[in-house]
């Protein structure tokens, strides 16, 4: 099987979910690692013109927006299927795609996990409270509705691990890392979830560098 290259920085999320993705197919893969100075510069954005990552190389093939990728994984390379048959839980799948790439991460996680782990970590600044304080009730709001659409299923989807679990697991890792995301999701299923994802080993192979594994 040829090597999938993964443009991007490990401390991402997205990032991570692409890896957590590889690792359950059992795909080679390695990450061509961005510096902090590189992103959105020239040649990131001959990768991805909108300067974010990850980006992916499978041969001449490239591919940016991380669900794109992983359901380009999922088809390229058929077992283990991270995508239901049912079309009940591919609309819960999607659903939960989209709350992760909609509210949950630019409302909530772009913000408290920023400001709380990444940039002490990466930039040594200062956490922006007043910011933080900001964003609290849309992560109440967006943990509470994923809380309840898990319900008492083991995914997120249904009963069978799918590419909602890959894509939510390392943004929740790194909430439920704040004192915020702890207070919302404690006791909660969500957070048993979380807890049962972090036993895996293709989350366990994919922890974000220690630098920010000791922030989480
Ligand atoms: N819609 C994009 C979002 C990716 C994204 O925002 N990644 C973050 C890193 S976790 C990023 O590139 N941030 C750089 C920036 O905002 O300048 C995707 O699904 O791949």
């Amino acid at each position: 099987m040829r090597e999938f290259i993964i443009h991007g920085h490990p401390a991402s999320p997205f990032l991570r979910s692409v890896c957590i993705a590889l690792e359950e197919k059992g795909a080679p893969y390695r990450i061509q690692q961005m510096a902090p100075g590189e992103m959105r510069g020239e040649a990131h954005r001959e990768l991805h013109p909108f300067g974010r990552i990850p980006v992916i190389d499978y041969g001449e093939y490239r591919l940016y927006e991380t669900q794109a990728i992983l359901r380009y994984i999922d088809v390229e390379i058929p077992k283990p299927e991270l995508q239901p048959s049912d079309p009940k839980a591919i609309g819960r799948m999607n659903q939960i795609i989209g709350i992760n790439d909609w509210y949950l991460f630019p409302q909530v996680a772009r913000i408290i996990v920023f400001h709380r782990i990444v940039a002490p970590a990466l930039l040594g600044a200062v956490p922006d409270e007043a910011a933080i304080s900001a964003a609290v009730p849309d992560a109440k709001l967006c943990l509470g509705e994923l809380n309840r659409l898990l319900g008492d299923q083991r995914f997120l989807a249904g009963n069978h691990l799918s590419l909602a679990d890959l894509m939510l697991a390392p943004q929740i890792y790194y909430l439920a890392a704040t004192p915020e995301g702890g207070v919302i999701l404690k006791d909660t299923a969500l957070l048993a979830w979380l807890e049962r994802m972090n036993a895996r080993p293709s989350m366990k192979a994919t922890l974000p560098p220690p630098l920010l594994r000791l922030a989480a």
